[in-house]
């Protein structure tokens, strides 16, 4: 008989475990023998330390960072602790709880090849390293906001995404973009549990593509992207609740039809398409009101898309409701 482990939906905060959403920062800097220095600077002097996981000196895209910081996106928070950023995941193809970031290790980042498909001028199969090298990369500070209700303000280095859509050359019959995480089953334990629709995928409008704020990250505290983190590149969207956001992006396909995400077909009634950041409209189990600040425990109001409304709003303005609300 095949034994199968419940599901592990998202879950909001208030029911998780780990220790670290319990201890602000001050006791966890305590806790790891760096306590009693004044709080901003040690979030300051957290910003580049090393990364407990990170093995850098292998990481073949070390020597493009830092890259320059782009002061327009300030991220208008203080913040979060790069442990904390590192350390507190959602990456479910490595498990459905928050620390794989060990074993994330496991991802073989390098080679890593994109195949760009589906509504373009020419299908291609592009090197990681090819595009990195070619594309304007930038830091910029930027809020997330996570479906279960924690946050995080990080450093994000990498490119706007519409650079990549220039460099696909859509057809003009593309109407949304659809990205794959890649689905190994031999370095990443995850995806064996059968009741997720693996690859985990995620869509985007054309339109939305090409909005300044929709971003691909390569790099987080002015190094590379950690594995944990979606290595070797991610997409990153300010305005979304944070499982948009999709990690180490193996296909992008431009398509007609509206694709239906990893999420959406998990639990259709929970995730839609749209999931823009909303406090008034409730998860299914659990209030949008409010969000926690990892690595403190301090709770703040939400946002109508995450406080980027003067960026996005256009985008939903002709669009019946739906868009505007959580589905
Ligand atoms: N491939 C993949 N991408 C993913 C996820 C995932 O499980 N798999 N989790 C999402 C969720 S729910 C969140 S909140 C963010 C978390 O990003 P972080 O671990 O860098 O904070 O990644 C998103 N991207
Ligand atoms: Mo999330």
């Amino acid at each position: 008989m095949i034994y199968l482990k419940r599901p592990g939906w998202h879950l909001p905060e208030s029911t998780a475990t780990d220790e670290q959403v319990y201890l602000n920062r001050r006791q966890w800097l305590k806790k790891m023998g760096i306590g009693g220095i004044a709080s901003g600077v040690m979030a300051s002097g957290m910003l580049y330390a090393p990364s407990a996981h990170a093995d850098a000196s292998l990481n073949p895209w070390k020597d493009l960072y830092p890259v320059k910081n782009n002061p327009k996106y300030k991220g208008e928070r203080e913040l979060t602790g790069e442990r904390y950023a590192t350390t507190y995941n959602n990456f479910y193809e490595f498990g459905s709880h928050k620390s794989i970031a060990n074993s994330a290790q496991k991802l073989r980042i390098s080679p890593w090849q994109v195949r760009i498909e589906g509504l373009v001028e020419k299908p291609m199969t592009v090197d990681f390293d090819k595009l990195v090298r070619q594309m304007p990369l930038e830091e910029r500070i930027l809020r997330h906001r996570c479906v279960e209700t924690w946050a995080m303000t990080v450093p994000w280095s990498g490119f706007e995404m519409k650079h990549l859509v220039k460099f696909a050359k859509p057809l003009s019959s593309a109407r949304y973009i659809s990205f794959e995480t890649l689905a190994d089953g031999e370095t990443m334990p995850g995806i064996s549990q059968p009741w997720h629709p693996w690859p985990y995928l995620e869509g985007v409008t054309v339109e939305e593509a090409m909005n300044e704020l929709c971003f691909i990250a390569t790099g987080l505290y002015g190094k590379p992207i950690p594995k944990q983190n979606g290595a070797p590149l991610r997409l990153v969207l300010p305005w979304k609740y944070g499982f948009k956001s999709i990690k180490s992006i193996v296909r992008i396909q431009f398509t007609k039809d509206r694709p239906v995400s990893f999420w959406e077909e998990s639990a259709p009634k929970e995730y839609g398409f749209w999931a823009n950041v909303n406090p008034e409209v409730p998860h299914r189990r659990w209030s949008q009101a409010s969000e926690r600040l990892l690595g403190s425990n301090e709770r703040v109001p939400t946002r109508l898309y995450n406080g980027y409304e003067e960026y996005v709003a256009g985008l939903y303005a002709n669009m019946s409701s739906d868009a505007r609300l959580f589905m």
